[in-house]
């Protein structure tokens, strides 16, 4: 595989520099990436220009406008438009130029907000989407089915992943629009640092979320692109899932917070639950490495080094 030129889509954000990263350690050559000043992948033509000049072997989609429940439930038209037009173009433009393999990303909020737990691939359709976050999920089960249907009539390798919640390095600190674990992890630091009695945390604490660290998922994105027989879609996932109100106080004791936590319950809960059912990719040999804590420290040390370096806090999908 390293050998092949691969096209990572979306290597600015979290996952597709985890990809790149994995790619580059592995001694992989020729990785392609393109910014969007070079490559706008809402823009058909230019993304079927792209892919007739580099004319990649692989192709991992891990190009999305992406946020917490606030962004998508404030952005629902940014989030529908954007994620459909990047995936329709990549979809359609790798086909046309004869490519016969695409990864496809998208998220564990495609499948319904009652579904069975864990959840299986097999929900998928069954019953209603969460309301927070139901455009970002419609283009994402767009995508998935358009890797189905591809597959099925022209017989190309384009296949899906559906990850958990993720966090890890090149994560979106941004105070409203970020997912919970990067808002957690800046809102107790600045709290710690300010010396702050009390820190608000959103919602009830009840609804229970699992994380996956990005290096996770990029290994598990570069096992799935060396199967001969993919799954359509598969979970990535650690199959673990813990209360928002627990991982509060997670977050608290990693950064070294000391001061009380209260529950703002006017701010949405989303989802109840969402725990993935890991079997189907664990059969295909993949499994996660990383421990929920442990990976939590070095995100922490991250996001510290992050402010030494000065990087500014990115800006909310919506504006970038
Ligand atoms: O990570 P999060 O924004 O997304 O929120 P979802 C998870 C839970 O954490 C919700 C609570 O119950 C939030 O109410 N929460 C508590 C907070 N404090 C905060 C906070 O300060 N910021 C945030 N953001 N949440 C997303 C979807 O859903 O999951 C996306 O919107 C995507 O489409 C992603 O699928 C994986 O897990 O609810």
């Amino acid at each position: 595989m390293i050998e092949k030129r691969i096209f990572v889509a979306g290597h600015r954000g979290m996952v597709g520099g985890a990809v790149v990263r994995r790619l580059k350690g592995l001694g992989a050559q020729s990785v392609l990436t393109a910014d969007r000043s070079t490559l706008d992948l809402c823009r058909q033509a230019d993304v079927e220009r792209y892919f007739a000049a580099e004319r990649p072997e692989i192709v991992i989609f891990a190009a999305a406008k992406v946020g917490g429940i606030h962004a998508n439930h404030t952005y629902p038209a940014q989030f529908i438009y954007d994620n459909l037009a990047m995936a329709s173009n990549t979809i359609h433009a790798a086909y046309q130029a004869g490519v016969p393999r695409l990864l496809f990303l998208g998220s564990t909020c495609i499948y319904p907000r009652l579904a069975p737990q864990p959840i299986p691939e097999s929900a998928l359709l069954t019953s209603p989407l969460e309301t927070t976050n139901e455009a970002y999920a419609l283009a994402k089960i767009a995508g998935l089915k358009m890797c189905q249907f591809y597959r099925q009539q022209y017989g190309v390798l384009f296949h899906s992943a559906m990850p958990t919640n993720l966090y890890g390095p090149g994560d979106n600190y941004h105070p409203q629009d970020s997912h919970v674990l990067p808002a957690l992890l800046r809102r107790f630091h600045e709290a710690k640092v300010q010396q702050l009695p009390v820190v608000t945390v959103w919602g009830s604490g009840r609804p229970r979320r699992e994380f996956l660290h990005v290096d996770d998922l990029a290994a598990a994105i570069l096992h799935l692109v060396q199967l001969d027989n993919p799954p359509d879609w598969v979970n990535v996932g650690t199959g673990v899932d813990i209360a928002i109100a627990d991982l509060a106080h997670l977050v608290a004791e990693v950064v070294g917070y000391t001061g009380q936590i209260e529950f703002d319950t006017s701010k949405p809960d989303g989802t109840p639950v969402k725990r993935t059912d890991i079997s189907l990719i664990q059969q295909t040999g993949w499994n996660p490495q990383i421990d929920f804590r442990t990976g939590l420290q070095q995100t922490y040390e991250d996001f510290l080094q992050g402010q030494v370096r000065g990087l500014e806090i990115p800006l909310s999908p919506a504006l970038a």
